[in-house]
């Protein structure tokens, strides 16, 4: 009989071991689904966010994509199992905007309103 008990607590003991190891297993994997990165997007006026902000919209693997007039700074959060941190660039690049690495097209640019004609970044 004691010998039963002390197998019972075990098993108990052991179920718990585990469920705690899918636990940890699961939090893992959940960090691992989405990547964060911050980086330089040239910019000027709250009409520029909406547009570098809205290069983001709707695209698959993009969770967060937010730009911060005063900084300069985009902040995005995406699968990288489903976009890049290049294509997200090039997409920002796309509607006109600068950033780190990426650069847009002249005629993107010279199309974007007065207000938003930002002062570019040397190349
Ligand atoms: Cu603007």
């Amino acid at each position: 009989m004691k010998k039963n008990i002390f197998l019972i607590v075990f098993a108990i003991g052991f179920m718990g071991f585990y469920a705690n190891a899918q636990e940890q297993n699961h939090e893992a994997h959940h960090k691992a689904e989405f990547k964060k990165e911050v980086f330089t997007v040239y910019g000027n006026c709250g009409m520029c966010e909406r547009t570098i902000e809205g290069s983001l919209k709707n695209v698959d693997g993009v969770v967060l994509a937010d730009w911060d007039e005063e900084t300069d700074q985009m902040t995005v959060s995406f699968n990288p199992e489903v976009i890049t941190l290049d294509a997200i660039k090039q997409k920002i690049a796309d509607v006109g905007y600068d950033s780190d690495t990426h650069r847009a097209k002249d005629e993107v640019y010279n199309n974007l309103p007065g207000c938003c004609q930002y002062e570019r970044p040397k190349n």
